[in-house]
């Protein structure tokens, strides 16, 4: 069988655990190829941090897919984050319209902002450009803050119960023909996890977890890339959302017993055996 390809499309920070950094080596520990095209270059990443550096690679990227498309490459999965700038978004879409084939997954991640606050360097423009981009996805994987900004609703005002949290995946499926996986949602005080609509068919459900009573930054990096490496193997999505939940749990657990600090990220590197298990291949 030959290995899977995925384009991922995010910024790499050099540190904080976040985008690039946890996406190439979970997507490589599941057996799955990783060719970065980074939106920006930062010291680290801009939750926690002040100071850091943005290197942003606009101008890069159309060459990029131009050398990419003139070498042929097809790739299993279109896998988008973090982006750096409001022009990417037209990039982004140019790049999934011309590498998409039949049996591609194109995963967005609508990164905007976390805990009902958008992060530092998105500006409402890039919101908006953030929403239309995700139009263009088969699966996408906001938390309740982007699901919030999908929506243009308030974010104290979404509903906690699990019947709304499902009905929010309904309205972000684009009358059912994308997935949403949104991450975050939680039964129960002691549960955490996804609310899900499955476009295949149009099932929505809770996954669920137990929770770590902490927040943790770069999960929702870790939780996408590990949904991505899961359907570019060929889960169904309920599948590759149970493992990423479960993946997602054990990097917190680990990182909470060390009380590492938050903007550091997870402690996810030691658990990458976890994800290779049962792939291994002489
Ligand atoms: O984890 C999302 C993310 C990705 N990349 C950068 C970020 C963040 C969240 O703060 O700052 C640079």
């Amino acid at each position: 069988m030959t290995t899977p390809r995925v384009a991922a499309i995010h910024d790499m920070s050099g540190f904080g655990r976040c985008s690039l950094t946890v996406a190439i080596p979970i997507l490589s520990a599941m057996g799955v190829q990783c060719c970065p095209l980074p939106t920006a270059f930062l010291s680290t990443h801009t939750g926690g941090f002040e100071g850091f550096t943005f290197l942003d690679m606009t101008d890069e990227m159309p060459k990029v897919a131009d050398h990419w498309a003139s070498l042929g490459l097809s790739f299993q999965a279109i896998y988008s984050g973090f982006l750096g700038s409001e022009r990417q978004i037209g990039i982004v879409a140019d790049f999934i319209r011309r590498f998409r084939r039949p049996d591609t997954v194109v995963v967005i991640d609508p990164v905007m902002g976390d805990h009902g606050r958008v992060y530092q360097t998105y500006t409402p423009a890039m919101c908006a450009g953030t929403a239309r981009l995700a139009e263009l996805a088969d699966v996408i994987t906001p938390n309740l803050t982007e699901a919030a900004l999908l929506l243009d609703r308030s974010y104290d005002a979404l509903p906690e119960d699990e019947a709304g949290l499902l009905e929010i995946t309904r309205q972000l499926s684009l009358g059912g023909r994308r997935s949403v996986v949104l991450t975050g949602a939680s039964a129960a005080p002691d549960l955490t996890g996804a609310a899900c609509f499955d476009a295949a068919t149009s099932r929505a459900q809770m996954i669920q977890t137990r929770r770590v009573p902490r927040e943790f930054h770069g999960t929702g990096d870790v939780f996408a890339s590990v949904l991505t490496g899961a359907l570019v193997g060929g889960a169904a999505l309920p599948a590759a959302v149970e493992q990423a939940v479960e993946f997602v749990r054990l990097c917190g657990e680990r990182t909470a017993a060390q009380d590492l600090p938050m903007r550091e990220g997870v402690d996810f590197e030691p658990l990458l055996g976890r994800l290779t298990a049962g792939r291994e291949v002489v």
